[in-house]
């Protein structure tokens, strides 16, 4: 009986901070990761309109990102394929240099997607993203997507695309 109690009141206190913490966002219009409620972050300052060839400034200013096209476009709940582009400022390919995406992060939420999205270097800086491993976006909100250029351990130049999952 007092076992039962206690465990209930801890439960409560759990619950409790997590209600507190949880709901602490950025976005007004974001339930968190409360659940069902739809989800409307496309007027949130740091997301950007998608357009096909859109290309977004880089940290170190050192090389272009271009995002080519978004399949689905614009980018949607789960499973998402891009095609990027990465030159240098006159345009060529990158000659040596590794792109890597890290899994997408949710900054107002503060975790990740499990999963690291594939990429595979299809020629002339051209890269296809997520297509054997996917971009996954498992739940709407303000998603951001870091692109790296490395050389094996540092990093050159990067990139970050933000957009927002609705739903
Ligand atoms: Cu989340």
């Amino acid at each position: 009986m007092a076992r039962s109690y206690f465990a209930v009141a801890a439960m409560a206190t759990i619950l409790g901070i997590c209600t507190a913490a949880c709901s602490t966002s950025d976005s007004p219009a974001d339930p968190g990761d409360a659940g069902n409620v739809y989800v409307k972050c496309d007027d949130d300052k740091r997301v950007i309109p998608y357009t096909p060839n859109m290309e977004v400034a880089s940290a170190q200013k050192k090389f272009k990102f271009k995002l080519v096209s978004a399949d689905p476009a614009p980018p949607q709940k789960n499973h998402n394929k891009w095609k990027i582009r990465i030159v240098d400022q006159n345009g060529a390919e990158i000659p040596d240099g590794v792109v890597t995406v890290p899994p997408p992060f949710m900054p107002d939420h503060g975790h990740g997607s499990s999963v690291t999205p594939s990429v595979i270097p299809t020629g002339d800086g051209n890269y296809d993203v997520g297509f054997t491993s996917p971009l996954h976006f498992f739940m709407p909100g303000v998603w951001r997507i870091t692109v790296n250029v490395k050389i094996p351990n540092t990093v050159l130049d990067s990139a970050e695309f933000y957009f927002c999952v609705p739903g």
